[in-house]
């Protein structure tokens, strides 16, 4: 009977074990200031952060934001209210981000690759170079938090890989800069996070 104890404990250690293993996640996570954005408090970067859960095939990137995410952003001016919520991932370890992940209020009639002329919220994994637009996500914007959650087949499975944060008001093809941005450049240049699975 006491063995079958010991053996009933042993069974429940290596369990627990294997659940703590299972839910433990490999994370980086980027603080930022407040009130260094060039445009709203929503796209003001208060923390960013990329999570991989063991176990699934899922790259979770999470922005939170210094103010809540309006459901239809609107601004003055050409670009209307174009916001993109961007996790710029470097695979190739050279200082160039070969995909951007994206959460974006769009329209085509302003962003060629946006899907659909009215104003939306959409997820894009895109091309860094070109802004191509791959594929989609699932995607969610709760109050000052914008949550993507990106298949690691999709980035071509990579092991580790470096990303930084950045918001915009406009689209890459203005020319115009990011809004913000995190880590914040250092000596106008930008500062890698680094990440592994
Ligand atoms: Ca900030």
């Amino acid at each position: 009977m006491r063995h079958r104890i010991q053996l009933i404990l042993a069974f429940l250690a290596i369990f627990t074990l294997v659940l703590a293993t299972s839910a433990s996640a490999s994370s980086s996570v980027v603080h930022d200031p407040s009130g260094d954005s060039a445009a709203e408090p929503y796209t003001d970067v208060a923390m960013a952060k990329v999570t991989a859960q063991e176990g699934r095939d899922v790259l979770y990137f999470e922005a939170v934001l210094a103010g809540t995410v309006p459901t239809t952003p609107s601004r003055s001016g050409r670009y209307n209210g174009f916001t993109a919520y961007n996790w710029l991932v470097d695979t190739g370890g050279n200082g160039i981000a070969n995909y951007v992940v994206v959460v974006r209020s769009c329209s085509h009639l302003i962003q060629g690759p946006c899907v659909g002329d009215e104003w939306h919220w959409e997820s894009a994994l895109t091309e860094g170079g070109t802004g191509r637009r791959i594929a989609g996500f699932d995607f969610a914007i709760e109050d000052n938090v914008v949550k993507a959650f990106v298949a690691t087949s999709q980035l071509g499975d990579p092991t580790a890989f470096r990303w930084i944060a950045a918001t915009r008001t406009s689209p890459a093809s203005s020319n115009l800069p990011s809004v913000d941005i995190a880590p914040d450049l250092a000596a106008d240049s930008p500062v890698w996070v680094e990440f592994a699975r």
